[in-house]
């Protein structure tokens, strides 16, 4: 194997625990707290989970630790996509686990989810492991999105615990994969197997937050990466003065990616999903809004600009989530086969013309050809429209061409208007992670194996107090159960942890919404760099503007 400088200097890399967690694994006790409730819906939630539900908060302090000695086999599992960091919670685990006992085992079930159920696994030892410290990805075990939800599966996971003597499971992942975490748990504890199971927060996506649960691992380094390209691309905007730059981010869903990079760079425009949403704003809207920032610099001579446009946002568009809708239902069952057959896109437009209501055509005639096309053409094995296809950094450009076209010919517009895209995604998810994700992502895993070893089941490992130095960083323990509520998924009402979107009344949306009037008009970009591992503590270890704002 080749490894950079980089690389290998990052294996020698200690990452900071919390204060209490720094003496010796002897030295670790435990205080508990209150008996918790479940967010909302308290008796169905209650209902579901008789025997994980209302545990206490419980946090570790410096003291004797009293936990039971046995020993510990652990399987840990990685869910979902990539986050940085991901690496060093197996190895805080790891850490932990044989510095209680060198007996103690530690297995990886591989490719996520799947990897329990299909008993393929590997087992960790110190050479293996010292590998992937403090580095990105999640080649250690590789991830999978399968779903562990079916009491069949969970019956398999028993089997695979009991064949191999597993007394706990670990489980990465973001919302849903903790969800069923507590589900796994809830099982485990009803046929009374002994196996404990633990969450960790995961997800670049930063919707894993709420009361407890300061942030997910990830969101941190990811936003790094992309705000320092972001950055760069300002510079070469305010350089060449010639084009305006239309960025996608990554985020499923919530917009906490996008505001967060807007925070660190400060652009011309950004979108977020969830106020368009709240202003139910149409396309054209949205466009507007954005050629009055093109139109405005133009005026001052300036034809160039940066926008950042969430990857989730035309979802939360109304009126084109009604298309969605309608489209789904157009091309349901046989119909797609005879949409299939017709050999023209003449011959297609006008079978779509014939099944969509007026407003919906409305919005699809204002579509560039080629997203017009992508609606029809790539569709999930449900026959859906694959909404997070969309190249919706394409979308708005165009829109906003077309926008700028009227006013050149009404003559409130005289500048020049050249595009360029970006989708800025993957290449943030497997970044060597910052010093924050190393530490918080080390401490995590550390922490989820004392839950282990104090005999609690269906937690979530938690590390708060994060916008401190990391020797004042608070660890302990939170009930899954406590962040859940009922939810409509699928026609069903199921337990789920609430998804955490941006609050428009939250201190991160607020500070945006009192700048970005002046960002649209004026270049305030701001260049953030390159992530540093290296060097002084108010560059190396600084969290994210989102986590330092909402604590402040
Ligand atoms: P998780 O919620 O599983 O952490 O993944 C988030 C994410 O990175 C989104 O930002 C993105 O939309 C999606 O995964 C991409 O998924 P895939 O890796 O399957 O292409």
């Amino acid at each position: 194997m080749n490894y950079s400088p980089l690389q290998k200097a990052r294996y020698e890399y200690t990452p900071k625990l919390p204060g209490m967690l720094r003496n010796g694994i002897t030295e670790i006790g435990v205080k508990e707290g209150e008996e918790t409730q479940s967010v909302a819906d308290q008796d169905k939630i209650k209902a579901l989970f008789p025997n994980t539900y209302g545990k206490k908060e419980i946090t570790f302090e410096k003291g004797q630790n009293t936990a039971a000695t046995k020993k510990q086999v652990v399987g840990v599992i990685l869910s979902g996509g990539q986050a940085p960091g991901g690496h060093n919670v197996v190895c805080g685990l790891y850490d932990a686990l044989k510095a209680t006992n060198k007996e103690n085992v530690l297995y990886g079930f591989k490719n996520g989810p799947s990897g329990l159920v299909e008993d393929d696994y590997l087992i960790f030892d110190d050479s293996y492991i010292n590998e992937f410290r403090n580095t990105g990805g999640f080649d250690i075990i590789g991830s999978g999105r399968t779903k562990l939800e079916t009491d069949e599966q969970f019956a398999i996971a028993a089997d695979v615990c009991k064949k191999h003597g597993i007394t706990a499971i670990v489980i990465i992942g973001g919302d849903d994969s903790n969800t069923n975490a507590a589900v796994l748990a809830e099982y485990f504890a009803a046929k009374d197997t002994g196996v404990q199971v633990i969450g960790c927060p995961k997800t670049i996506d930063g919707d894993l937050k709420n009361e407890d649960i300061e942030c997910s691992f990830g969101f941190d380094t990811a936003t790094k990466t992309y705000s320092e390209l972001i950055g760069n691309i300002e510079r070469d905007a305010n350089s060449a003065k010639k084009y305006w730059h239309f960025i996608k981010v990554m985020g499923r869903s919530a917009s906490h990616v996008a505001l967060e990079c807007a925070l660190e760079t400060q652009p011309n425009i950004c979108l977020i999903s969830e106020e368009v949403a709240a202003k139910k704003m149409s396309l054209s809207q949205i466009a507007d809004y954005i050629a009055d920032s093109v139109e405005k610099r133009a005026a001052k001579g300036m034809n160039f600009g940066v926008a950042v446009i969430p990857e989730g946002v035309v979802e939360f568009v109304p009126e084109f989530s009604a298309l969605i809708g309608e489209i789904n239902e157009l091309l349901a069952g046989s119909k797609a086969e005879t949409f299939n057959a017709l050999s023209t896109w003449g011959e297609k437009y006008t079978f779509i013309e014939q099944g969509l209501s007026k407003e919906s055509m409305a919005v699809f005639a204002i579509l560039p050809q080629g997203i017009q096309q992508q609606l029809f053409l790539e569709r999930d094995p449900h026959g859906n429209v694959q909404v997070s296809l969309i190249e919706s950094e394409k979308l708005f450009s165009a829109l906003v061409a077309d926008k700028l076209a009227e006013r050149k010919k009404k003559g409130t517009y005289k500048g020049k208007f050249g595009a360029l895209h970006h989708f800025f995604g993957y290449e943030g998810r497997c970044a060597f992670p910052s010093n924050f994700d190393s530490d918080y992502c080390y401490s995590l895993g550390y922490n989820a194996f004392m839950l282990i070893q104090y005999g609690y089941n269906g937690y979530l490992s938690k590390v708060s107090n994060l916008s401190a130095p990391a020797s004042e960083w608070v660890a302990g323990g939170m009930p899954i159960t406590k962040m859940m509520n009922v939810e409509r998924r699928h026609g069903e009402d199921k337990p789920v942890i609430r998804k955490a979107l941006v609050e428009l009344d939250g201190k991160p949306f607020k500070f945006f919404e009192a700048h970005r009037e002046e960002w649209s008009v004026e270049t305030s970009y701001v260049y953030p760099g390159a992530i540093q591992y290296y060097g002084p503590t108010e560059v190396c270890d600084i969290t994210t503007r989102t986590l330092a704002l909402e604590q402040e």
